[in-house]
């Protein structure tokens, strides 16, 4: 899944694509590098980061996501609000991807009545206060009982389980220790039973690895997702398509 910021504040790559139109030729550039979604998101969830009205939200997103989708791209959308899902389904978002894991009220009924598939994501706290100091006794198992939480909401609500994509949330209110714990055991996140995604690209866990600044994560950010894909992941969340493609080009050769 290669992703799209329509924003001007994004971690690693803010500004890239702030218009619609440098968004759009972004977008094209990843598909031709052999993406086979794109999640398009027009607010950044980056730590710190302050919301988007929805109405400053909606133009940043709804023109290039009604683009993509009249391509015939598989598009996901990546916001937490239920007016901007209800907009981008209607627009031709096939998958909402929310960071809050439709804990919004009314988000899950739209996704249920929209007809589109929903990545849930862990997150503690949030954007604006979830790298104060989280903490977890047991973080592997609290993450997994979360997603298993609101894997049974969302298929209360009326979503059905084929519709649904799990995602443990690296960097989303978790420490160092937490993030490569939640790497180390991404197996175990196997037995909730429906795919799993994970988002580790250019992220500041792979900076305070490396030593290196966003831009110049791409070799450990492709390390990261061939690892996360070797753990179970069956969708990656990358900046860097042609990098990560070719990585699992080769484990795919080996392993089939
Ligand atoms: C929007 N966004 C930023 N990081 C992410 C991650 O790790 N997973 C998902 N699902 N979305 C993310």
């Amino acid at each position: 899944m290669g992703i799209v910021n329509v924003t001007p504040d994004s971690f690693s790559d803010g500004g890239l694509c702030a218009s619609t139109e440098s968004a759009l030729r972004h977008a094209v550039r990843l598909i031709e590098q052999g993406a086979d979604w794109l999640d398009i998101g027009g607010e950044s969830t980056r730590p710190g980061s302050m919301p988007v009205d929805v109405e400053e939200e909606l133009r940043r997103i709804i023109p290039v996501v009604e683009a993509l989708a009249g391509m015939g791209v598989p598009v996901s959308v990546d916001t937490t609000k239920p007016e901007v899902m209800r907009a981008a389904i209607k627009a031709g978002a096939a998958m909402i991807n929310d960071v809050n894991a439709l804990r919004s009220p009314g988000a899950l009924e739209v996704v249920a009545a929209g007809g589109a598939a929903a990545c849930l994501m862990h997150m503690q706290g949030e954007p604006r206060n979830m790298q104060i100091n989280p903490q977890y006794d047991d973080v592997v198992a609290e993450v997994k009982e979360f997603l298993q939480q609101r894997l049974d909401a969302a298929q209360a609500a009326g979503i059905t389980r084929e519709r649904l994509v799990i995602d443990p949330g690296f960097g989303f209110g978790k420490m160092q220790e937490h993030n490569i714990e939640l790497l180390r055991h991404l197996d175990r996140f196997s037995d909730l039973g429906v795919p799993l995604m994970v988002g580790l690209s250019r992220k500041a866990m792979l900076g305070k690895i490396t030593g290196n600044e966003a831009a110049d994560r791409v070799h450990a950010s492709v390390a990261a997702a061939l690892l996360a894909a070797t753990k179970g992941a069956g969708i990656v969340r990358v900046h860097d398509v042609k990098a990560t493609r070719d990585a699992l080009a080769v484990y795919n050769a080996v392993n089939g």
